[in-house]
């Protein structure tokens, strides 16, 4: 069974205060990922990717060709992966960093193509890829921010994943009553609950993840750090889309 997980930036960074690992957090799901395998992670921007990003005006559609700009926000992730990758290591996961700046690119309409080959491979010798939010060269913007919910996607059809699960900082698509919805399979039928994210983030929030997960085959979970090791024991947990 192949998962794909992903860290949500707001649960593994503290998000109102830059460039801060939740080491708290990322303990618990390091410890949860090194009970299994057959794992491909992603994760989000957070306090890391986003103060860089929204500083040089850089969103999923609006670019840049400033090089510095666009090297501040890949260092800046490159930075949280490493912290990804250290608390991975220290567990024994046997985790390989992926760039997507180097993997990838969004054609004139914003179309992303990815190559997924390293991925497969990482897989099927055993490793944990480890992906996450980055900018991306982009035809007519020169680069734009792919979002970690985008790179899921794209990874979980390349590589026909099982089940696809994003670890948020609230235990899955909340209502009104700030209660999960159990199952989502239209977005018009939720529409009315997936406002704004709060803090600065570029790419999206919400609305923006429900959409794209509906579009994938595997059915897609969204929960909360504490259910993370029920999702890759191979339970439901929080909101289900599909
Ligand atoms: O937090 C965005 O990824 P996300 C990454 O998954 C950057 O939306 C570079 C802002």
């Amino acid at each position: 069974m192949t998962h794909v997980l992903k860290l949500g930036g707001s649960v593994i960074t503290e998000k109102d205060t830059e460039e801060t690992v939740d080491t708290g957090n990322l303990a618990t799901l390091a410890d949860a990922v090194a009970e299994h395998d057959d794992l491909v992670i992603v994760h989000g921007g957070g306090s890391f990717g986003h103060p860089h990003a929204s500083a040089h005006g850089v969103s999923t559609e609006a670019g840049t060709h400033d090089a510095r700009g666009a090297r501040a926000i890949h260092d800046a992730m490159k930075r949280l992966n490493d912290a990804v990758l250290d608390a991975l290591h220290e567990r024994d996961v046997p985790a390989l960093p992926v760039h997507p700046l180097s993997a990838g690119a969004r054609s004139v309409a914003g179309g992303l193509s990815l190559q997924t080959a390293q991925v497969e491979t990482m897989l099927a010798e055993g490793f944990v890829p480890v992906l996450h939010g980055d900018v991306i060269a982009h035809r007519g913007e020169g680069v734009t921010i792919v979002s970690g919910d985008e790179l899921v996607v794209a990874v979980a059809e390349a590589i026909d994943a099982d089940r696809v699960g994003l670890c948020s900082a609230v235990p899955g698509v909340l209502d009104d009553d700030g209660e999960a919805i159990p199952t989502i399979d239209s977005f018009d039928a939720v529409a009315r609950y997936l406002g704004g994210s709060e803090a600065t983030d570029v790419t999206g929030g919400m609305a923006a993840k429900v959409r794209e997960l509906l579009a994938l085959d595997a059915p897609a979970f969204v929960f909360d750090v504490a259910s993370t090791r029920a999702f890759l024991e191979g339970d439901d947990v929080g909101t289900r889309i599909d």
